[in-house]
């Protein structure tokens, strides 16, 4: 390169993760793997979305230790804090402020059309809460204000992120253009982890212990997990999702922790029997991710002066990015600014 070369500046990447508990085996093949695989191509904002996790009632301290446990293991999974901007959501008040003003832009009948807000509400009966409807809204705000270009996320945020965009093009088209349109980054392979004990259904923290892995599952409990992972009464290890849930799932974890294609996972396993197949994908699972990820988290947690620092230093990294767009937008809405 010249010295008088102009490089581009480089795209924008937001995604959130809610500090609900440790993220699973899911999360990690979904999400947090693929950020790391991005941060030096694009600017990206990797935000704890401690907002979004009080739509569900939460335990005070416990959420504050979650919030500051998932910046640990956000580095300890390999994204460098100088790198990204990694940060908590509650620490940024243009979240709340621009998520308010698209409260006005966003109709009740897409929020009630939303399957995750049908799917939480009916496990919450006692506390449908407001938040909880309008948690897309906030979600679109998160995105939105940092003017993202791609949101890497797993398979079960499609519709939130299609929201996300309409909501954008609608505001754009009353008052120009003041939103990039977002477009979902979805992996090929990992995007939808399934329950260990019933693999038609997604993995998640939510569920029964022993239908997911969390990152900080002791690995003899991971090995275990992994061994009572239901599959089904035949004996043939292929990979075909509507026929055999639980072994293609196997395979694509298999795959997804070794880095290798789910064909190259099925040959490796071809004449072998599913004990083999359960055992060996939980070996993989602790060697290549579990252990790894622990130890660092282990060094990480010791030094929680440097964990505040990153906070406080990030946060103020993403206002200045967001400010430029919330400034806009309320001068556009009519506000005195
Ligand atoms: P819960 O399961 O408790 O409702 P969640 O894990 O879906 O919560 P988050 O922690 O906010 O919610 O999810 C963070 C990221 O992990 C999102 O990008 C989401 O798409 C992805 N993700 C969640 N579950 C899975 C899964 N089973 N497979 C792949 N990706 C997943
Ligand atoms: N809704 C997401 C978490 C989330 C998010 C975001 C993801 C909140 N804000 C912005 C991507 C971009 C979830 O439940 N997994």
């Amino acid at each position: 390169m010249t010295e008088n070369t102009v490089t581009a500046p480089k795209k924008i990447i937001f995604s959130g993760m809610q500090p609900t508990g440790y993220p699973t085996l899911g999360n990690y093949l979904g999400a947090i793997k693929n950020w790391g695989a991005l941060q030096e191509e694009y600017d990206c904002l990797y935000c704890i979305v401690d907002m979004h996790a009080i739509t569900v009632r939460q335990d005070p301290a416990q959420l504050r230790k979650n919030a500051k446990n998932l910046l640990a293991l956000f580095i300890a999974c390999g994204l460098d804090p100088e790198e990204n901007i990694l940060y908590m959501q509650s620490q940024y008040h243009g979240h709340a402020e621009l998520s308010w003003i698209l409260n006005c832009y966003t109709y009740m009948g897409e929020l009630g059309r939303m399957t995750q807000f049908k799917e939480k509400s009916a496990k919450n009966e006692a506390n449908i809460n407001t938040g909880l409807f309008t948690y897309p809204v906030l979600m679109a705000a998160d995105i939105l204000l940092f003017g993202t270009a791609l949101v890497p996320v797993g398979d079960d945020q499609r519709q939130h992120l299609e929201l996300s965009r309409d909501v954008a093009m609608r505001f754009n088209n009353i008052y120009g253009d003041v939103f990039t349109v977002p477009e979902a980054y979805i992996p090929k392979s990992g995007a939808r982890i399934m329950s260990l004990t019933e693999p038609t259904r997604k993995m998640s923290k939510s569920d029964e212990e022993n239908s997911y892995v969390s990152l900080m599952d002791a690995p003899d409990a991971v090995i275990r997990k992994f061994k009572r992972a239901v599959t089904d009464s035949d004996m043939e290890i292929r990979y075909d999702q509507a026929e055999k849930p639980g072994i293609s799932n196997l395979l694509e974890i298999y795959a997804n922790a070794c880095g290798i294609s789910i064909d190259a996972a099925v040959a490796e396993f071809e004449g072998k029997g599913y004990g083999h197949l359960k055992t060996t994908v939980g070996e993989a699972v602790v060697g290549n991710i579990i252990e790894p990820v622990q130890g660092r988290f282990a060094e990480i947690s010791k030094d929680a002066a440097y964990l505040d620092e990153i906070m406080k230093k990030n946060a103020q990294r993403a206002a200045q990015i967001g400010e430029r767009v919330l400034k806009k937008v309320k001068k556009k809405v009519g506000f005195v600014v």
